[in-house]
């Protein structure tokens, strides 16, 4: 179906430790992925392609963490205020701290095949599930500006979680004018009920629902 060009980029999205099945925010067979990801990314690199990886990378102080509400317990939503505006937030456990082992890229995962690594949950104040930009759009990520740079015009997604980070960098890959592929076999959801729900959502803003073995040679 697909045909890959040099003009294609892999973005690997948060496949860090906190995210694994013995992480902090667990994700539901998540591991399963990372030999998907792994034969994608060689599959990429031999045709000349791009590989950029998002990485979580909070400080501890991060305002979406439950521990940081008082009486909030994580999985709660409650309502912050980032410069004035009320921002609906879900609490999450602690993951992804700067620094910790949690928020390592998983060593699965060959990081010599990774170009750029796009940081993003920096600023305490405001959540960032998009590898785009935060939340509420305040700040922009350097993602767009590697993509257009290295004069991307597809990205293919994958990586975690489906539901939350891996959709919202999915809907920006589009606002930002990229053909968007998500490759079914190498996502999920921390909610295993929405996955389904996702990816239709998706494929209804314009995001192709791809699989693996889909991607073929040009
Ligand atoms: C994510 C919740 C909080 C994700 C990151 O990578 O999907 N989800 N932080
Ligand atoms: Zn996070």
């Amino acid at each position: 179906m697909t045909l890959l060009s040099n003009k294609v980029a892999l973005v690997l999205v948060d496949v860090q430790y906190d995210f694994l099945e013995t992480g902090t925010l667990p994700v539901p067979k998540s591991s399963e992925i990372i030999p998907v990801i792994t034969k994608l990314m060689k599959l990429i690199k031999d045709n000349g392609g791009l590989i950029v990886a998002t990485q979580d990378w909070h400080p501890d102080n991060h305002v979406s963490f439950a521990s940081n509400h008082k009486d909030k317990l994580p999985f709660q939503s409650t309502i912050i205020y980032h410069q004035g505006i009320p921002v609906n937030q879900v609490l999450w456990p602690v993951h992804c701290v700067q620094n910790t082992h949690g928020a390592h890229i998983v060593d699965a995962i060959p990081s010599e095949l990774i170009d750029y690594t796009v940081q993003k949950g920096l600023n305490h104040n405001v959540d960032s599930y998009s590898g785009f930009a935060d939340n509420q759009y305040f700040e922009i990520t350097k993602l767009a500006k590697i993509l257009y740079q290295n004069h991307i015009e597809t990205v293919i997604i994958v990586g975690l979680a489906a539901d939350y980070c891996v959709k919202m960098t999915c809907l920006d890959a589009i606002k930002f004018g990229f053909k968007t592929i998500l490759i079914k076999e190498a996502t999920r959801s921390v909610n295993p009920d929405e996955f389904d729900s996702t990816m239709e959502l998706l494929n209804s803003k314009g995001v192709i629902i791809a699989h693996a073995k889909d991607l073929a040679i040009a």
